[in-house]
């Protein structure tokens, strides 16, 4: 299916060539945080709160200055000078409880690097131990003596809006954020008068993200000259860089952020934290570099996490299954604060509650919830996979109300294949869709009629299993994004990007970019698309990114942006370059510039091949600057910014096949076939590879993953062995397509592809064990399919225990999360 390119096509967009990031990192000299070592470095360990909800009494630092080689215990008292501002939240949304409705703000708490006078969940800073190495620091953390007088703790989201409940800011007296609401339609006369209404409640699990690489950050100030540089494993150097100068009142010329190699991020590393604030604050207070490198389980703390939403998902429909309209209600889990972006991240999904299907009206409400619990933020998906999970378990819900096969149930609601942007639903415009066409060949893929058939013959059992067929016809939305759309939603930022070519008089390229890779391979995409746009090779491009001082304009990566917005400016600034070019080489070949065409990678004189001008030369020549048209500067180097017109629009069919074992409850996936479209596709290599890794994610999701906490707030799951993540032995091998329908937002016609599989997978699992499950009984399973949560279903089909339900944030059954049966009338 995927090829690698003959060279001699001279055309590397569409090619899968090998990634240039490779070799270095897979021979071991990648270049990560942890490998910067500064002459005279101090190392920074930080006290933790052990409780989740406490006023701070006394903190007694005495033992722990006396502990060898320490240098510093700072608290948030000693440090409270240090902060300009609390630390950021960038998308403080607005509180509406109707779109047209006038708005207040969001209930958007200070939050403090170091916590001044509370905590409000465990893991939260209190103190930070400098030292002159990582051991002795660390020794030192547990000789700082805390006085906690702890106060009452809500970790369940519903209990957390209830009256009575612990309110975590007691100026505001509740503990909700916002409500926000988006309506189109008459919704409410829609849901009255249609015969058919199936309404589930489902549970979206906190997950906590696992990057390779650990978060850290190195810093080394030059007092004298108020100078930083940062290295941090991060996703947004740029953006980084802002926030650290706003908040440490420290001007942006004097402060460079350099992201070096970076072991993966996931929507983690997409976020300013407690630890780089804190770090850059201790170098410029004891004027020497510092290092901080993060613990594995103080990363279940600390890092953000991610989902935690309770969705109450409605569908009303004709009586054959025709849909009319969508209606959602969220409560979606802050945690104790915000953190860059929390109050957003549902937003993210608020438009894409009907998935790829029509309709005529819909609404979508989030309410935000504060518990004391880690913050939640972006994580791969990042609100996508929440809105996918719910209209595509309902779908499945929707046809066996209707008595119809998932696959037809689905064909009959598409919205039909389209070219140019449509408006949905939801109010948003869609660039570009053929659902009908991923869905026919996945099911060809996957042999879904023969599936079904041998399911009917058989009574669902495949040797003496359960057999169960999942489908998952997601959509979503990426390519962050229109700068005037974010404002209308109260981000704080744009969603433009930038590059840079520069064409050295060697013949080789520079490309600088304002996306900022940890995994997704730009270096080799980038390449390509300079290479097919300047007529070179890849390997003559060299791609600069990731150091604000080389780099100094961009968004950086997230949202899967980058192609459609990072890589269009590449795209752009290389049109720039022909353009100056092209006038160069009319000049050089006494022609007028209507007389050539770019052609084989060069300007060919239109009938006369052989007077030929390539951007080497040409490149050459403007360096040299001997014989210029008038007018013409010197070089040939060129910028874009750019600032998308839309988003964009991925789609695709997913289907999983399990057999489940009935006596254990183990879930066997022994088929998985995603056939995805993402517009045009710059390398197929690294979009099967984004495909496979988002796939695998989202599996966990559906499988393996919860963050649990205790009634205290005590994280119960707070290290590898607790938490589960699959290796490659738990998971099958893909079945992997494509379909191509380009994008209509951006001139190459390309989508994004980095957060597909972890939004597609997870329902087509469930679908699939639901399915499995039906012949035995069970009415409902939620994420994530787990042995244990399955042979509790199955238990409670048959009458040998309680039909099991998750609580919020706790072990077993809560009577407030009791869920209809799948596809039972509200
Ligand atoms: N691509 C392509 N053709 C397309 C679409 C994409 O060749 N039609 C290529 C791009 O050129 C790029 C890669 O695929 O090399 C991903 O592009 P894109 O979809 O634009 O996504 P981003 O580069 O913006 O990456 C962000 C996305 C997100 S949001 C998460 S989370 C995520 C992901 O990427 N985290 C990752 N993939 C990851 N992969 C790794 N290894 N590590 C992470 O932390």
């Amino acid at each position: 299916m995927t090829q690698v390119a003959e060279p001699a096509a001279k055309r590397w967009v569409g090619g899968g060539i090998l990634r240039k990031e490779d070799p270095e990192l897979l021979t071991g000299q990648g270049r990560y945080v942890d490998d910067i070592a500064l002459p005279g470095m101090l190392w920074l360990s930080f006290v933790r709160s052990p409780v989740a909800h406490a006023n701070l009494g006394s903190i007694d630092t005495t033992a722990a200055k006396q502990m060898p080689g320490v240098v510093a215990v700072l608290t948030g008292q000693d440090l409270a000078d240090e902060w300009a501002a609390s630390m950021p939240c960038a998308w403080p949304i607005a509180d509406r409880t109707m779109p047209e409705e006038p708005t207040t703000d969001a209930r958007v708490p200070d939050h403090w690097p170091v916590a001044k006078d509370r905590v409000r969940y465990q893991g939260e800073i209190v103190a930070v131990v400098v030292a002159d190495s990582r051991e002795h620091a660390a020794d030192a953390v547990s000789e700082v003596q805390v006085d906690y007088d702890e106060l009452p703790v809500v970790t369940d989201l519903e209990e957390a809006l209830k009256e009575g409940s612990p309110v975590i800011y007691d100026a505001w007296g509740t503990n909700k954020s916002y409500t926000w609401t988006l309506a189109n339609g008459e919704v409410d006369r829609v849901f009255n008068e249609a015969p058919v209404v199936v309404k589930q409640r489902y549970y979206h699990p906190r997950l906590i993200p696992n990057a390779i690489e650990p978060r850290g950050v190195v810093v080394q100030p030059v007092p004298a000259q108020g100078e930083f540089t940062v290295w941090s494993a991060t996703q947004i150097p740029h953006i980084l860089k802002i926030l650290l100068s706003l908040t440490l009142n420290i001007h942006e010329a004097k402060m460079r952020v350099i992201a070096p190699d970076v072991g993966g991020g996931f929507g983690s590393k997409l976020n300013v934290y407690a630890e780089e604030l804190a770090a850059v604050a201790v170098a410029r207070r004891l004027g020497q570099p510092v290092k901080w490198i993060e613990e594995r389980t103080e990363g279940y703390l600390a890092t953000i996490h991610g989902r935690d939403v309770i969705q109450d998902m409605e569908v009303a429909a004709t009586e054959d299954g025709k849909l009319l309209a969508t209606r959602v209600e969220l409560f979606a889990d802050f945690g104790a604060y915000m953190q860059l972006v929390t109050p957003g991240i549902p937003l993210l999904g608020a438009f894409l509650y009907h998935g790829v299907y029509d309709c005529q009206a819909y609404k979508f409400v989030c309410n935000g919830v504060f518990t004391n619990k880690t913050p939640t933020d972006a994580y791969r998906g990042a609100g996508r996979p929440e809105a996918t999970y719910a209209i595509e378990r309902i779908m499945d819900a929707l046809a066996r109300r209707v008595g119809k096969d998932p696959a037809e149930i689905r064909e009959m609601n598409f919205i039909p294949p389209f070219s140019e942007a449509r408006e949905v639903a939801s109010g948003l415009q869609f660039d570009s869709g053929n659902y009908r066409a991923t869905l026919d060949k996945a099911k060809e893929l996957a042999g879904y009629d023969e599936l079904r058939r041998e399911q009917q013959a058989s009574g669902g059992r495949r040797d003496g299993k359960l057999l169960g067929i999942g489908i998952s016809t997601y959509i979503e939305i990426c390519g962050l994004a229109p700068s005037q759309t974010l404002s209308a939603l109260k981000y704080g930022a744009g969603g433009w990007d930038a590059a840079t070519i520069r064409c050295h008089p060697t013949g080789k390229v520079t490309v600088v970019t304002g996306t900022s890779p940890h995994g997704q391979g730009h270096v080799t995409t980038w390449s390509q698309i300079a290479a097919d746009s300047l007529g070179v090779s890849p390997d003559d491009v060299e791609v600069i990114h990731g150091d604000t001082a080389f780099s100094p304009i961009g968004m950086d990566t997230y949202g899967s942006r980058s192609l459609a917005v990072g890589g269009t400016a590449l795209y752009k600034a290389a049109e720039k370059i022909r353009a100056k070019a092209r006038t160069i080489a009319a000049h050089e070949l006494e022609v007028a510039e209507d007389d050539l065409e770019w052609k084989d990678g060069k300007f060919q004189v239109a009938g006369a091949p052989d007077k030929a001008k390539t951007i080497p030369e040409i490149a050459f020549s403007a360096w040299t600057a001997h014989a210029l048209p008038a007018d013409v500067e010197p070089g040939l180097f060129a910028s874009a910014v750019y600032d998308p017109p839309n988003f964009t629009f991925p789609a695709g069919a997913h289907i999983c096949v399990v057999e489940v074992d009935p006596d254990t409850g183990r879930v066997e996936i022994v088929k998985y076939v995603a056939v995805d479209d993402c517009g045009n596709i710059i390398n197929p290599l690294i979009v099967d590879g984004q495909v496979h890794g988002g796939v695998a994610q989202g599996i966990a999701e559906a499988m393996y993953e919860e963050a649990r906490y205790d009634e205290n707030g005590t994280l119960l799951t707070g290290n590898m062995s607790t938490y589960r993540i699959p290796s490659a032995a738990e998971l099958p091998s893909f079945t992997l397509d494509r379909t191509v329908t380009p994008s209509s937002t951006n001139p190459m016609g390309v989508k994004g592809i980095g957060e597909a599989g972890t939004i597609a997978s997870p329902p087509a699992v469930l679908n699939a064990v639901a399915d499995a499950l039906r012949p035995l009984g069970v009415e409902f399973i939620d994420l994530p399919a787990s042995a244990e949560r399955v042979w509790r279903a199955i238990r409670g089909a048959r009458g040998e225990a309680p039909a099991e339900r998750p609580a919020v944030g706790g072990e077993t059954g809560a009577a407030s999360m009791t869920p209809t049966p799948e596809g039972g009338q509200a």
